[in-house]
């Protein structure tokens, strides 16, 4: 079996979550590439050790030139923050290496149009380019959009969506790079928004044409962190400065199958602490999937005969349903980190089988241009803003 030689870039949160994944992929799913984790690269010396150790990588290094001018590495995997995803991507690409990327693409749609470039010109030289949206990969979510797909829920009316989180509802948590505009392009928009307008375009398979937008920043100054460790960093009270970024953003919405659509992105909905749902209400039934229960999608089915209608659970957890045959017994659940294993597989599969993989950077376009027409539109007190066209 050929072997897939892994480069990393990042070893903070979704570093680890994309660790875990490449670790486990062989041992579940039957695939024609092994996965070698080749090394791993980040700043700091004792840190990016300390992570490769810890993770699995064979080797590290911290400047990720050094990781591209690898010959024996053939995918670059980007999990750094949004404002260095283009330049490693395109760099990557570039040297002929496939590339997934963490999501959002990038930091801002110049960014993510020259991406887009670099993959397709990568492509003609047999490199693919993912953007690693993971939701998508939620078996329940995959199952979601094969029943619409096929058709059970009619014309699609109505798409509620909301990603609700708390951790930042304390004034005195730090400035951390997910609240500066230079490093996270936006916030609760980019960095969880963009999950949800991913996953309904997906399930729905039709695409945001226009919004009407609000954003929000409730906290306006932060203490500047001590030390940077993503979500678990520690101010010092005294030194302040600028929250750059939304703290929530919400928007009506238009898709180009006719549906109508509300979104809802917020890093201050005390309580909920990674709390992702999304309804769809068809002609013919509708669908509900909840993160916090995330092995379970709730149908409801308008042909069945009266006295037998109601909101069914399906246990999404049978070798009938996306990705589980590889897992456990009937009635097992799985849990986030497999939504990454997931992500892997399929990256693998494209690879080995030079089908490519879903979202590209053009899906993942497509999504960026949706977070600029919110932008602008609160921008510009909540008028109609049309999405710009992935081809302007
Ligand atoms: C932080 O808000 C975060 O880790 C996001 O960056 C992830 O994409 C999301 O899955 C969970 O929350």
């Amino acid at each position: 079996m050929t072997d897939l030689r892994v480069g990393m870039v990042g070893y903070a949160f979704m570093g680890a979550a994309h660790s875990q994944a490449w670790r486990t992929v062989n041992r579940v799913f039957d695939l024609p590439m092994q996965v070698k984790m080749a090394a791993i690269c980040g700043r700091d010396e004792l840190k990016v050790a300390a992570a490769a150790a810890r993770l699995g990588w064979e080797a590290h290094c911290t400047n990720w030139r050094d990781l591209i001018a690898r010959d024996d590495i053939d995918v670059i995997d980007v999990c750094t923050p949004g404002d260095s995803h283009a330049e490693i991507a395109i760099a990557a690409l570039e040297a002929g290496k496939h590339v997934l990327c963490e999501k959002p693409l990038a930091n801002s749609v110049a960014e993510a149009r020259a991406m887009v470039a670099a993959a397709a010109t990568a492509r003609a030289g047999g490199a693919l380019a993912m953007c690693g949206f993971n939701y998508r990969r939620v078996p329940a979510v995959t199952l979601m959009r094969q029943l619409v797909a096929a058709g059970r829920l009619g014309a699609i009316r109505h798409v509620r969506a909301v990603y609700l989180q708390d951790w930042i509802t304390d004034p005195e948590f730090p400035l951390v790079w997910r609240l500066q505009k230079e490093k996270a392009g936006s916030g609760a928009l980019g960095d969880i928004g963009a999950h949800i307008v991913d996953l309904t375009q997906y399930v729905t398979g039709q695409q945001i044409t226009g919004v009407s937008a609000l954003t929000e920043t409730f906290i306006k100054e932060r203490p500047l962190p001590t030390a940077s460790s993503g979500l678990a960093a520690s101010g010092n009270g005294t030194v302040t400065g600028p929250v750059t970024v939304d703290d929530a953003a919400v928007f009506l919405a238009r898709l180009d199958g006719g549906a109508i659509a509300t979104y809802e992105a917020t890093r201050f909905a005390m309580g909920r602490k990674n709390a992702l749902r999304v309804e769809i209400n068809g002609s013919l039934g509708s669908l509900v999937f909840d993160l916090e229960r995330l092995n379970e999608l709730e149908y409801y089915d308008a042909t069945q005969i009266a006295p037998e209608q109601g909101f069914n659970r399906i246990l999404v957890t049978e070798a009938a349903h996306p990705y589980m045959e590889a897992w456990w017994p009937p009635g097992h659940i799985i849990g986030y980190e497999h939504s990454f294993t997931h992500e892997m597989r399929d990256f693998v599969l494209g690879i080995a089988t030079g089908a490519d993989p879903a979202p590209s950077f053009v899906d993942a376009l497509g999504v960026q241009l949706v977070l600029d027409a919110v932008e602008r539109s609160a921008g510009n007190g909540s008028s109609w803003t049309e999405v710009e066209p992935i081809y302007a």
